[in-house]
């Protein structure tokens, strides 16, 4: 089967190409800037997109909504991720933390699939640690800060088949290619 991600972030497409892959799935990059509502909830914000994407392609996709929920930040940025990355960046997070003992932290991936008789959301999440200082050149976003729990090296200093094992995104994918199996059988 074929699906379409809706993003304008071209290191999404190839993570996710590459995990839709293990399942048997092809994804179609439908390049495109997803319209993101202001919500404290990434849920409600991947669903909306989903949908307002529906409108404009007209066929079976999914949106990748994600976050980092930084612990000591009372789970800031979260769903204003995107917004902190343009602004105050990795260097502003790592600021933030300077001097912070619980560097804890979480990734959330919301993806949401909608076709025209059915919308869902499925939920990935991968705990860690803010790093202290950043490391590595793969991956994209905040990889360069994040360390998976169980991992001493960031996820940016990881390939895409390591980062894939562990992440969010993977995990999320994961929820949705079981959900799809069955859909597609019935
Ligand atoms: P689209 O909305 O067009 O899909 P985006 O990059 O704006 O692309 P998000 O709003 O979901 O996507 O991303 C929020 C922020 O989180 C953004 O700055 C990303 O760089 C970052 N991010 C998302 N997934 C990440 C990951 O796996 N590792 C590190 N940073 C990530």
């Amino acid at each position: 089967v074929k699906i379409g991600l809706v993003t304008s972030n071209e290191n999404k497409f190839i993570e996710l190409k590459e995990i839709a892959r293990k399942f048997n799935i092809e994804l179609e990059l439908l390049k495109g800037e997803k319209v993101e509502i202001q919500s404290n909830n990434l849920e409600e914000i991947s669903k909306t997109s989903a949908y307002l994407a529906y409108l404009t392609f007209k066929q079976p996709l999914i949106v990748d909504d994600s976050g980092l929920f930084i612990e000591a930040l009372n789970n800031f940025p979260g769903p204003y991720t995107s917004y902190v990355k343009n602004t105050i960046g990795l260097k502003g997070i790592l600021k933030l933390l300077e001097g912070v003992k619980n560097r804890s932290a979480y990734f959330v991936t919301v993806l949401t699939f909608i076709d025209g008789k059915t919308i869902r959301t499925f939920e990935g999440r991968i705990k860690g640690v803010i790093s202290e200082e950043m490391r590595g050149n793969f991956g994209f976003g905040f990889d360069p800060i994040f360390i998976p729990e169980g991992e001493s090296r960031t996820f940016a200093e990881m390939t895409l088949e390591e980062k894939n094992k562990y992440s969010h995104r993977s995990k999320a994918f994961a929820k949705f290619a079981d959900f799809l199996n069955s859909y597609l059988e019935n």
